[in-house]
């Protein structure tokens, strides 16, 4: 029924907003999957399209759907769809939990639209229930887990066991306790201030331009 659910949202968002000759940014995680699974098939019916991949792993699911991929400097990119692990009242998005943030976010900036595809669990009404995942270049990620422990009373745990869990950029991801996120923008920034965050996986709510939901009864799109 969840797959059901995230193959609904996911099939949808690239049935409304791809079109034949588009470049497509496609996500990570376990939604996103449908959406990609969607375009392989837009693909082998004949669509001309062309992706963006966020993480190795969607690289690789693109390459055996026969997704043709494009590099993410290669051209302007038409739509990208993505899962999230919180879907905020305001469209301020927790997005990280498959550690994929940092090409995910790189990936939402360039798209001249940015589609969310969620199961309806998703939505909350702050951010902050779900960890932020920081992303930190490893030699720093000491210094960086006392920075926001100290400046945000923070809990922050380290992602992985031993070996720790690396990004596809060689990367350590801190997860972050901060309790409800009033402004999320706001925290993106401190944290970003920070000498060796790479990234955050907190997106601000303008970079959001659709959020489809998987409802027992069929794909809600919210509106604003
Ligand atoms: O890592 C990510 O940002 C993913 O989009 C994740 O947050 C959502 O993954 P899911 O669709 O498997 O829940």
């Amino acid at each position: 029924a969840a797959d059901d659910s995230k193959r609904a949202v996911g099939f949808a968002a690239v049935d409304r907003y791809v079109r034949s000759g588009m470049c497509v940014g496609l996500g990570t995680g376990t939604t996103a999957h449908w959406a990609i699974e969607r375009a392989g098939e837009r693909v082998a019916a004949g669509d001309a399209l062309t992706a963006v991949a966020t993480s190795h792993a969607t690289e690789a699911l693109c390459r055996e759907r026969g997704i043709p991929l494009v590099p993410f400097a290669g051209r302007e990119i038409d739509v990208a769809i993505d899962g999230a692990d919180e879907v905020a009242g305001d469209w301020s998005l927790t997005k990280g939990g498959g550690g994929a943030l940092f090409r995910e976010k790189a990936v939402a900036l360039a798209a001249r639209t940015f589609v969310v595809i969620v199961t309806p669990e998703k939505l909350v009404k702050r951010l902050g229930a779900f960890r932020t995942p920081v992303e930190v270049v490893p030699f720093a990620v000491e210094y960086v887990e006392r920075a926001i422990a100290s400046a945000f009373g923070a809990q922050v745990v380290r992602r992985g066991g031993d070996p720790p869990f690396l990004t596809d950029n060689g990367n350590a991801i801190l997860d972050c306790a901060f309790g409800a996120i009033g402004d999320p923008a706001a925290l993106d920034g401190e944290l970003r201030g920070i000498h060796g965050v790479v990234a955050t996986g907190l997106f601000s709510n303008d970079l959001t331009d659709a959020v489809l939901v998987a409802e027992p009864d069929g794909v809600r799109e919210l509106t604003r």
